[in-house]
């Protein structure tokens, strides 16, 4: 494995392929058997562009041989930007194929974010949505980071002269050459295939190295436990970059299997409920506030949803109440999964009972998962208490790329990845999440590290101290709430820290939606500052205002 990556123990790596968890081959194989079986079926569609299994083999391959040819080599890390198109398919495909590995890097992040994670992973490459925003990003990244040579763009590269995907698509190939060149690039399957990154709940992402082996193992057996088969219709509503819309269960999951990808045009509820009815969506993937947002619109009606099968909702905490609603309204099944880009899935079952679905996250999806429930010493709560949830198994990671100090307080000295997630289990085995341990705001889905965004708020002159603590929102679940104490008295409002904040160019959903500048932080026992204390004071001051 990839200097700076900590593989499963040999014993255990021998277990999985013998209980045929790992099938020892890349994930390009996988998806090259997909397009031999399917080759006439369609795979990925996004308004009027349609490709069947064999047109989109057909740009994986060039994609990857013209990769190779600008001088990009396997284990060469690329910073991947690429918003929701059927070109994040095939440019994810074409750098898994020849061993090239994807930083899944999201579309909001801006230049504080892809700087810190382009040096981090030392990437050799940038592969960017052809936006203005994104473009002048793309070079001064190319700038400021000494290693990366190469930028691709997705779109239009205007005047900045970065090579585009389509020029690199419809360069001339001898056939010949390029298959001979893609059977020499095969990646090994204990390779790391992708980088995903944490939600992080210290300062930045960590870098998650998946192999080729555990993610195709995840993507598939979480798949099963959706029904999908060639006839499922999956449509990527939520970032395909992410892990969930990407692979578990997502897009590399369908498409393995012969399945649809549909990318929608637009986020409207309409404009969802009009391409499911189209093109006879059966499957989608959701945060809370999308389900929130589908469940209330009045268009239901309005459109033949007959088609739906299945909403999985993933990310975060879905109010049992909304959940309730699902069938009665959508038409359509609930799945829960509660996942993360470390590894461990757990997900309720097609079949499962109502009570279930709505108020718990199932069941993990492999029987080499081994998960516990923990107190602060790591040892196992009595059955139904509530502890941190902590797992290892044959695709949960044993540490992340290049971080030896944070590892060490990650995972447990038996090689457990302590998830953070406070849970209880059912007599039945299904996992309820009660909370979390970790210091983040999960804001609909989308993690907020507090420490980095108190660190970024601590560069302000006029700051003292700073506390970043999760709100609670009616739509998206949690927002952040930063706590300020300032060095003195004077005029500090949320615009002069969003300002501030938006200088220092980081992804947009990370900035604060409320200040309380106070005089002092409470306490912990332990002289700590009480994140707890500050989370019950703005929900206490949110409740007032509501009722006023
Ligand atoms: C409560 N909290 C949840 C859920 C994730 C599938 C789905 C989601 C992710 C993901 C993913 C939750 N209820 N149903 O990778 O494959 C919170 C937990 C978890 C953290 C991981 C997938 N589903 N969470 O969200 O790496 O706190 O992955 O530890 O972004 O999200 O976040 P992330």
């Amino acid at each position: 494995m990839l200097e700076g990556c900590t593989p499963w123990p040999v014993e255990l790596q021998k277990e999985y392929v013998q209980k045929g968890y790992w099938q020892e081959i890349p994930i390009g194989d996988s998806f090259d058997r997909a397009a031999a079986n399917f080759a006439n079926r369609e795979a990925v569609v996004k308004g009027d562009i349609r490709l069947t299994y064999a047109e989109l083999q057909q740009k994986v391959n060039r994609l990857a041989f013209q990769m190779l040819k600008s001088g990009l080599k396997p284990k060469d890390r690329v910073i991947f930007q690429l918003a929701n198109s059927p070109e994040i398919i095939y440019a994810y495909f074409a750098l898994l194929k020849v061993g090239i590995i994807p930083v899944m890097c999201l579309a909001a992040h801006r230049q504080h974010e892809i700087e810190y994670i382009a040096k981090h992973t030392e990437a050799k490459g940038y592969i960017i949505e052809g936006n203005p925003d994104l473009l002048k990003l793309g070079i001064e990244i190319r700038n400021s980071v000494e290693s990366v040579e190469y930028v691709f763009v997705n779109g239009d590269p205007g005047e900045s002269g970065i090579t585009s995907l389509a020029e690199l698509l419809e360069a001339p190939v001898d056939e010949g050459t390029l298959a001979d060149s893609l059977a020499q690039h095969k990646p090994d399957p204990y390779e790391v295939a992708v980088f995903q990154l944490s939600g992080g709940t210290t300062g930045m992402p960590k870098v998650i190295p998946r192999t080729h082996n555990d993610y195709l193992y995840n993507s598939l057996q979480g798949g099963a436990y959706c029904g999908f088969t060639m006839y499922s219709v999956y449509l990527a509503t939520t970032p395909l970059a992410h892990n969930f819309a990407l692979a578990n269960p997502g897009m590399q999951s369908v498409i393995l299997v012969g399945g649809k990808i549909v990318i929608p045009t637009s986020h409207s509820p309409q404009d969802m409920f009009a391409v499911v009815e189209k093109e006879k969506v059966t499957f989608v993937p959701a945060v809370p506030a999308m389900i929130v947002n589908w469940v209330n619109s009045p268009l239901v009606k309005e459109y033949d949803l007959s088609s739906w099968e299945v909403v999985v909702n993933g990310g975060a905490k879905l109010n049992p109440e909304v959940a309730q609603r699902v069938k009665p309204v959508l038409g359509c099944r609930l799945q829960q999964v509660l996942g993360m880009g470390e590894g461990l899935n757990t997900i309720t079952s097609l079949d499962d009972a109502d009570e279930i679905v709505f108020e718990t996250v199932g069941k993990p999806i492999s029987p080499g998962d081994e998960i516990k429930i923990v107190d602060d010493d790591e040892n196992e709560v009595p059955m139904g208490s509530v502890g941190e949830l902590i797992c290892r198994g044959p695709y949960t990671i044993r540490g992340y790329y290049k971080a030896a100090e944070h590892n060490k307080t990650a995972f447990t000295a038996e090689g457990y990845y302590k998830t953070g997630d406070m849970v209880r289990m059912q007599k039945d085995g299904c996992l309820i999440v009660e909370g979390r341990k970790k210091d983040l705001i999960n804001r609909g889905g989308e993690k907020i590290s507090a420490e980095e965004i108190e660190n970024l708020i601590l560069g302000h002159p006029l700051v003292k101290n700073a506390a970043a603590v999760a709100m609670p929102d009616p739509v998206l679940g949690e927002r952040t709430c930063a706590y300020v104490i300032l060095k003195e008295e004077g005029k500090f409002d949320l615009e002069d820290l969003k300002n501030f904040m938006i200088q220092k160019n980081i992804a947009k959903f990370k900035l604060p939606e409320r200040l309380e500048v106070v005089k002092d932080f409470p306490l912990t026992s332990v002289g700590k500052v009480s994140k707890k204390a500050l989370r019950e004071d703005i929900t206490e001051k949110l409740k007032m205002e509501s009722q006023i």
